[in-house]
């Protein structure tokens, strides 16, 4: 449970810059589109009180990087470790028997058929009809899996000049919130100023619990009233980000499933409007530099369905794995990599603001294959 209380309110509306017209500067860029300006968002300052100090920042040496990751996922580790060893306790012949169980015990991790039978065919090519030991086991899988999570950088495509501006979606419950807190977090370590946008409107809890974030980290916030246009809480967020020259701007969103095609194309109309936000208060300029789609790693195979649709859906640019503390199918992260050409960024390994990292492939392995 978070320990903070969602429902504390705190937002000195008297400090709030000009409200914005949205509507009219959205059609001055030509475009059909608009958002709704009877909805206007209300761009919050910076309160005063502060609620809570940001942590002070913190150096990701190597092994408490490493530690972090096999910590979280220590029940995934926990199958392939015991389990696998079990298998060939003794060493044992390469048959299609080892094989299969090899099989099964991966598919328990929910790395799905496709990477399980790449890491059993592997083994099988280097070791059939040979003894071998645990260590050839976990030698080989982590080579394979190295293989298929191959993936281009793992941190944020940040601007070359500007605001950096981050858009944030997935199903209800995903972690979209919280994995903001994170960034914030992790940002403001980084000595950067942020904003945010409270584009959740569908519910007045939601825009509660980023705005009690942003205070405990230090974040300006626009928010809109409950029920509002997403559109424009996500305009005013954009323009904020250029007009005071913050660093980073992510703007959370409503939680919706990858079959309601309505919903999936609102995200699509407030992509379009970031970028016509960023583009009129600094022509040229293109957003969001980033859509990551927060999944739930505790979903397993059925996160893959849901990347599907985002991918497909919301023109996502990386995936946040949240929740992959507490989970044994840790794997899952695998097929996500693999399958739909969406970087990993960053995991998810606890509720609080520091429990997060840059995903890191090498580590993700290690510590998945940990042989201790
Ligand atoms: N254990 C764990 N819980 C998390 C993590 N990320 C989010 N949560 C919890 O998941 C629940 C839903 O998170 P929230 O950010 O509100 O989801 P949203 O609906 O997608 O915005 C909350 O109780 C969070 O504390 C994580 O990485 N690990
Ligand atoms: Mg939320």
């Amino acid at each position: 449970m978070a320990k903070w209380n969602p429902f504390r309110k705190n937002k000195p509306e008297d400090e709030a810059p000009q409200s914005p017209d949205p509507q009219t500067e959205g059609a001055e860029q030509g475009g059909s589109e608009s958002v709704d300006a009877s909805a206007a968002p209300t761009p919050v300052a910076k309160p005063t009180s502060k609620p809570a100090q940001p942590p002070a920042p913190k150096k990701e040496e190597k092994t408490g990087f490493f530690g972090k990751f096999k910590q979280a996922l220590q029940k995934t580790v926990n199958v392939l470790n015991t389990d696998l060893r079990d298998i060939v306790k003794e060493g044992r012949l390469v048959d299609d028997a080892l094989l299969e169980e090899v099989f099964a015990l991966m598919i328990r991790t929910d790395m799905g058929v496709s990477s399980a039978s790449k890491i059993r065919d592997d083994i099988g090519k280097k070791f059939r009809a040979r003894k071998v030991e645990f260590s050839d086991l976990i030698g080989s899988a982590k080579e394979t899996v190295r293989g298929i999570m191959e993936q281009g950088s793992a941190d944020v495509n940040f601007a070359e000049s500007g605001p950096t501006v981050i858009m944030v979606v997935g199903v209800n419950g995903a972690g979209k919130t919280t994995s903001i807190a994170k960034l914030v977090n992790r940002y403001k370590e980084m000595g950067k100023s942020v904003v945010l946008g409270a584009g959740d409107t569908f519910r007045a809890a939601a825009v509660e619990q980023l705005t009690v974030w942003a205070n405990r980290l230090d974040a300006e916030i626009v928010t809109g009233k409950s029920g509002s246009d997403p559109a424009s809480v996500a305009w005013a967020a954009t323009e904020s980000a250029y007009k005071n020259n913050h660093d980073v701007c992510i703007i959370d969103t409503a939680g919706r499933l990858q079959t309601q095609a309505n919903l999936m194309d609102e995200l699509g109309r407030i992509n379009r409007l970031i970028n016509k936000a960023a583009n009129k208060a600094s022509e040229g300029s293109t957003a969001p530099h980033e859509v990551l789609l927060v999944l739930d790693a505790t979903a397993g195979q059925n996160a893959l369905s849901q990347a599907k649709g985002f991918s497909e859906a919301a023109n996502c640019t990386g995936i946040i794995l949240a929740k992959l503390d507490g989970t044994a199918k840790g794997g899952v992260a695998i097929p996500i990599c693999q399958e739909f050409g969406l970087p990993v960024k960053f995991i998810g390994l606890g509720e609080t603001p520091d429990a997060f990292a840059k995903f890191d492939v090498d580590t993700f392995v290690d510590a998945l294959f940990d042989e201790d």
